[in-house]
């Protein structure tokens, strides 16, 4: 069978989909073919409708199979209705956003099969059935719309009362160690190498042993341990690849492909076990000196783990701090960590000659004033060597988004629409809090530069006070002229060799200067 998998990436940054390039390797295995379609301006215009149906037409699939996040929902349902009557083969429909929304995506009536967790043997199992024309009724995994009664036609059913959905528990997570490499040919992965920049993204192991309640992670294990009847530890959620599969991965992707400069781990904790980081780092430099990047967390950092990843030639560790208010990591988020635990992590990365990065977020539900000047404080305090910053975005089935919905802080309109969580909040707590988030969100730079001991922090004072200042007038009037002016000031700032937070790389990354000018 020839299984044409879409892939939206529309308004994002392109990246390389893991999960659809394990599922294509499986299939080709099989003797299937695969098409593979990744809708990213970064990597060429968005296709008119025409475009779309001739594409998948021209490609006669027998399968159209869509990778969804959920912020990508509202532009695939766009695109399943383009080519819906057009082609007639089965619309599937998998990837993170199916999780929670199994039910709802069948009732739009676009797709006959909703795949939900990690598909390696379910997806492979359907498609077996399906080429022999047996009933795929009972693969894990899977839902489905169940026949309408005799003489009523789908349609007519799903207008009236809504189809009567079928939702299969899941079989058991795939065995990693079992995987064949992931189909880096059908994915045209030269092309993602060249549009990142020569950043090339792994994953070494899947699974996280935390429950945050903006991530998916807690989504995936409560639907599975409810599914599998078991305990989280019956689940055996974090599982790696054996290291002889990394480091096969990394040598034929070198011999295979040119101008990789970087390797970057995505990982949701790279960090879980020190040993094995040990042990990667060792074999990892037997095969090359490239840099790379990765995911750790605060409560499984130390030096020995730093040392180890520092002697491999890692350049950058991330951590995700997201809020620098204890409160709204302990009572909103489920993030159980100190500040000074922050701040340490930060500087024995620091210590180890290693650049530091954070993630950021502001516009929690029940966040005070207090509590976003904390975040920059801490950010002033620790001065990691890059934060990116964004707006909360409560995804639909975690706990944030109904701690979100109870606190009545949700436009549902904004949360439909938004597909990146830079521009906006789709949160509302008022006119003065949400003034204060635009303000910061559009320059948070400044706002960290002003609470640090850097250098240039009274001068960034200055531009703070008046920014907080402005009235909706004025700060119209000067917004969209803030980014240059930041450019401006950190370009007067690096001749002098002063030290600063500039906005680098993309809109939403505040670089420390040391960092930058040495690149340059
Ligand atoms: C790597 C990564 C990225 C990469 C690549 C994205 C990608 N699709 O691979 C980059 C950096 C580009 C990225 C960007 C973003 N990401 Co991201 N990313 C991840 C990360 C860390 C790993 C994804 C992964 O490969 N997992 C492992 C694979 C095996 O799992 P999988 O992709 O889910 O695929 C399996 C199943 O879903 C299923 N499946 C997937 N597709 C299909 C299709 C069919 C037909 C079938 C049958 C099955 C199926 O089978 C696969 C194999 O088991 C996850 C967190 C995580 N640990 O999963 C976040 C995650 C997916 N990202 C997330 C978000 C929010 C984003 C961004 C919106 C961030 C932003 N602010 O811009 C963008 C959106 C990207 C887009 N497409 O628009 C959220 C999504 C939440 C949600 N409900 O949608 C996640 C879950 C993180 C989180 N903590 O919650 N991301
Ligand atoms: S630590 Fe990170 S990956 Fe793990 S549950 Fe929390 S947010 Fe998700």
């Amino acid at each position: 069978m020839k299984i044409l998998f879409i892939y939206p990436a529309t308004d994002s940054q392109a990246g390389f989909n893991y999960g659809v390039a394990h599922l294509a390797a499986l299939l080709k295995q099989a003797g299937h073919q695969i098409g593979f379609w990744q809708l990213c301006e970064e990597l060429a215009p968005l296709p008119t409708e025409e475009q779309f149906v001739q594409r998948v037409t021209r490609e006669k699939p027998d399968l159209l199979a869509f990778s969804v996040v959920t912020n990508q929902w509202a532009y695939t349902q766009i695109l399943a209705r383009w080519a819906r009557g057009r082609l007639a083969v089965p619309f599937v429909i998998g990837g993170v956003h199916t999780l929670a929304n199994a039910e709802e995506i069948l009732q739009t009536g676009l797709f006959d099969y909703v795949f939900r967790g990690e598909c390696e043997d379910a997806f492979l199992e359907f498609v077996r059935r399906l080429q022999r024309g047996e009933s795929v009724e009972t693969v894990p995994n899977l839902a489905y719309a169940a026949p309408p009664p005799p003489g009523v036609d789908a349609e007519t059913q799903r207008r009236a009362a809504g189809l009567h959905v079928r939702i299969n528990p899941v079989g058991p997570l795939p065995d990693l160690t079992k995987l064949p490499r992931k189909d880096y040919e059908s994915m045209d992965f030269q092309r993602l190498i060249d549009a990142k920049n020569g950043w090339v993204g792994l994953m070494a192991s899947r699974g996280c042993p935390f429950s945050c309640t903006y991530c998916f992670n807690h989504v995936m294990v409560e639907a599975y341990k409810q599914d599998l009847h078991c305990s989280f530890q019956g689940l055996h959620y974090i599982r790696r690849f054996r290291l002889g599969q990394m480091i096969d991965e990394i040598e034929y992707l070198l011999k295979n492909y040119r101008d990789i400069r970087m390797f970057i781990f995505d990982d949701d904790l790279f960090t879980f076990d020190t040993a094995y980081v040990r042990e990667f780092c060792a074999a990892y430099r037997k095969v090359t000196d490239l840099p790379f990047v990765v995911n750790a967390h605060v409560g499984f950092f130390d030096d020995a783990c730093a040392r180890a990843l520092a002697s491999a030639n890692c350049r950058i560790v991330k951590f995700g701090v997201e809020s620098g208010s204890s409160r709204v990591r302990r009572t909103i988020l489920n993030r159980h960590m100190t500040n000074a635990s922050i701040v340490e992590a930060i500087a024995t990365v620091h210590r180890h000659g290693m650049h530091s990065s954070v993630f950021i977020i502001i516009g929690f539900p029940h966040e005070q004033r207090s509590d976003v000047f904390d975040t920059i404080r801490l950010l002033g305090q620790a001065k990691p060597g890059r934060f990116r910053w964004t707006y909360f975005f409560p995804f639909p089935g975690t706990r944030a988004h109904e701690i979100s919905l109870a606190g009545g802080f949700v436009n549902a309109e904004k949360m439909e629409r938004l597909k990146n969580f830079t521009d906006e909040s789709c949160l509302e707590f008022g006119p003065a809090h949400d003034f204060l988030l635009r303000k910061i969100g559009r320059i948070m730079p400044w706002f960290v530069n002003a609470h640090s001991d850097l250098p240039t922090a009274d001068f960034y004072r200055a531009q703070v006070a008046e920014i907080l200042r402005m009235d909706e007038a004025q700060w119209q009037q000067a917004a969209g002229g803030l980014r240059d002016r930041d450019a401006e000031y950190s370009r007067r700032f690096c001749e002098q060799n002063l030290s600063h937070y500039a906005i680098k790389y993309n809109r939403f990354m505040g670089v420390i200067s040391d960092y930058f000018l040495k690149e340059t």
